[in-house]
């Protein structure tokens, strides 16, 4: 491999760059090259369990060891360390009193207006051990169902640690979903408490969540829910529930900032976290305490180099699985200093990630296409939020997670947040898998624009057609990852056959875990690009959404909508956007009634789901292409969306004259 050579013309086709990693960082790299990388991977094909038993050992802290590593007897349902004991926020927090992190700081966070705070490991653990005790005191028990509606705060973190501590599973639902969605996720969990806010802060606006909640609850169904615990986040009121809410500050007077952790199985389900799937409602993808812990701590080592002295910034929300893993969980396991981020990356400006990279001397920044994107726009259109206004010199090595990132933006933030300087890291998982699957290593792997390259050791990651037989390099396929592995899912919760249907396909075998991604190995080096979902699965501005979810939310407007159909279509800045074609009850809509139809329809699915999920095209027609057969032509929904002509075979269309009516944009 060569390095890159200067004043190459960016285009799509970037095969040929290849920037390889910085000889001092390299030096000092805890995988510092190839063969060091190749060596773990060889150790983990000779020796599977060896691997993974040695790594459990030395990262994780067990309250009672493990015999047995991995337990293959019912698959897929594996399970890893089965008969070891833990408690996975004595593992973040405890482990380090008596080390230097004790008094190290674990968050640096920072509010909406910019107001700075930290916190010390010490004063964390004594924070989340209070929380616990008053989790205890509301009724909660171990194995309880714990829901949280949380801003980006430390007590969102808090409140997370504080269920691990007490062995009971978080749900966490983002706070920019619905009432409807809160009423869902608590239904399905059999939650017994739901912890909350007045309102969030986001982008200098208060923003209602205690009301949603209220809502949510209102909405029937939620008997399970005996409390409401209310963080005071803001100093408006809020409209209290005599005899179910409370405020976190009775919830927390009183209570001992001491709490013993309870040691809970490895296989304990240490957190809920439901998520688009191709079909019906979301998935409550469960994962378990031991193998989630300690691949998010590696990871934390291994993909980012994780050093004592660095300063790590994960921009993603609780709300998400990259939340949990690299917010609340990896980086406290790790014994790292973080940053924590409430607001939004263009308030006041569209320089704010920058100026904070500069003000909190960030290392390590991890964040999505999707923000450096909007970010770029920003910078090439007002000089003042380009990022050459600050001083990035403290960046190490930078981080892209949740979609694809196409090789323009890859070169962006290549060379202007990284000072040409700074490995990307570009780290393909899902809330599926609890932590990186494929992902480069800054200090050992040359990295190609656009590409995820490698499986991480242990990882046995391949590309198969529908059989599940390998393919060879060069050739498109779907991707699956052949072996289990310590993070992964280990259930959908209440539905354990749509967790073998959903990710395990008799035709593979039953065994082999189905990513639900296409993707496709470089010819001469092996590595991988993910070339998109291959199910009914959008990805908008990195954040997952199914296309059935949004068709049941339109159709479920019953005084309006007959039928709905929604495809995905390539948009610059978010990746991906929704299009919506729509049949209504009534006549074909056209000009202006149209666009405020369509603002409706938008309106009610931001109802219904959630603001992420309003559909960005809403077309009209007297009725969807269909053939005989009755089943909707979703293909050709996809061209028009993308406004291309048609050129596929319509003659099993019923109806042709249909697509000239979709195509109009009103
Ligand atoms: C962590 C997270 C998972 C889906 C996944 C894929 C897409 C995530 C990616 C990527 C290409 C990357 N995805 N990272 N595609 N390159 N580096 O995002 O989890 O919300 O479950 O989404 O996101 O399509 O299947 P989740």
């Amino acid at each position: 491999m060569t390095a890159p050579a200067q004043g190459t013309i960016e285009s799509v086709l970037v095969e040929n760059r290849v920037f390889p990693p910085p000889a001092s960082l390299s030096a000092t790299a805890r995988v510092g090259s190839m063969e060091a990388y190749q060596a773990l991977c060889a150790e983990a094909e000779s020796d599977f369990e060896g691997f993974w038993a040695k790594r459990a050992r030395e990262h994780v802290q067990w309250t009672k060891p493990f015999t047995e590593v991995l337990d293959q007897s019912q698959p897929p349902f594996f399970k890893w360390f089965q008969d070891g004991e833990l408690n996975v926020s004595a593992n973040c927090l405890d482990k380090h009193i008596g080390t230097p992190v004790e008094n190290k700081t674990a968050i640096i966070f920072e509010a909406d207006d910019g107001q700075v705070s930290k916190i010390t490991y010490r004063e964390l653990l004594d924070k989340v051990s209070a929380f616990a005790n008053a989790f205890k005191a509301q009724g909660v028990q171990k194995g309880d169902r714990v829901l949280i509606y949380m801003p980006m705060t430390v007590e969102g973190i808090v409140a997370m640690q504080a269920c691990a501590r007490i062995g009971a599973t978080h749900s966490v639902v983002f706070g920019g979903f619905s009432a409807k969605a809160v009423n869902e996720r608590v239904i399905d969990a059999g939650a017994v408490l739901i912890i909350t806010a007045n309102y969030q802060m986001r982008g200098g606006k208060e923003l209602p969540l205690k009301a949603i909640v209220d809502d949510a609850l209102a909405m029937g169904g939620c008997d399970t829910v005996k409390k409401v615990l209310v963080f005071e986040r803001t100093a408006t009121a809020w409209n209290k529930v005599e005899g179910r809410d409370v405020s976190f500050g009775e919830a927390l007077a009183g209570q001992s900032k001491e709490c013993a952790p309870v040691p809970v199985n490895a296989e304990h389900p240490l957190f809920i976290l439901y998520t688009s799937g191709s079909t019906g409602k979301p998935k409550g993808v469960q994962h378990a305490s031991g193998g989630y812990v300690l691949w998010a701590k590696m990871t934390m080592e291994w993909t980012f180099d994780l050093q004592p002295s660095d300063v790590f910034w994960c921009t993603a929300d609780i709300g998400w699985i990259t939340g949990h893993t690299y917010i609340a969980y990896g980086p406290l396991a790790a014994g790292a200093t973080q940053v924590v981020f409430e607001g939004v990356p263009t308030f006041p400006n569209a320089g704010r990630f920058w100026q904070m990279i500069e003000r909190h001397g960030v290392s390590i920044f991890y964040t999505a296409p999707t923000a450096i994107r909007s970010l770029i726009k920003a910078a090439d259109s007002d000089d003042k939020v380009h990022p050459r206004n600050w001083n990035l010199g403290s960046l190490r090595i930078l981080g892209s997670v949740g979609e694809p990132i196409n090789p323009e933006a890859w070169m962006w933030y290549y060379r202007n947040i990284g000072g040409e300087r700074c490995p990307i890291v570009d780290t393909f998982w899902q809330t599926e898998n609890g932590g990186h699957v494929i992902t480069p290593l800054p200090g050992a792997t040359p990295l190609v624009p656009g590409s995820c390259t490698l499986p991480l050791p242990g990882i046995m990651a391949q590309i198969v057609d529908e059989t599940g037989k390998e393919l060879p390099n060069g050739t498109g396929g779907i991707l699956v990852i052949s072996k289990p592995w310590p993070s992964m899912i280990r259930t959908i919760w209440n539905d354990p056959e749509r967790f073998k249907k959903a990710y395990f396909p008799e035709e593979m075998g039953g065994s082999i875990y189905l990513a639900g991604d296409g993707a496709v190995r470089d010819a001469k080096t092996g590595y991988f690009r993910i070339t998109g979902r291959i199910d009914d699965v959008l990805n908008v501005s990195g954040h997952r959404m199914g296309t059935m979810e949004i068709e049941s939310a339109l159709v479920a407007k019953t005084d309006l909508v007959a039928e709905a159909a929604v495809v995905g279509r390539p948009d610059d800045m978010t990746g991906e956007a929704i299009c919506a074609f729509v049949v209504l009850k009534r006549s074909r809509p056209t000009g202006d009634e149209a666009k405020q139809i369509a603002k409706e329809l938008r309106d009610w699915v931001a109802k219904e789901i959630g603001p992420i999920a309003k559909p960005k095209d809403i077309r009209f027609g007297d009725n969807l292409p269909k053939t005989r057969s009755g089943k909707i032509m979703r293909r050709l929904l996809r061209s028009i969306a993308k406004g291309e002509a048609i050129t596929q075979d319509t003659s099993t269309l019923e109806n042709p004259a249909i697509l000239d009516q979709l195509s109009d944009t009103h």
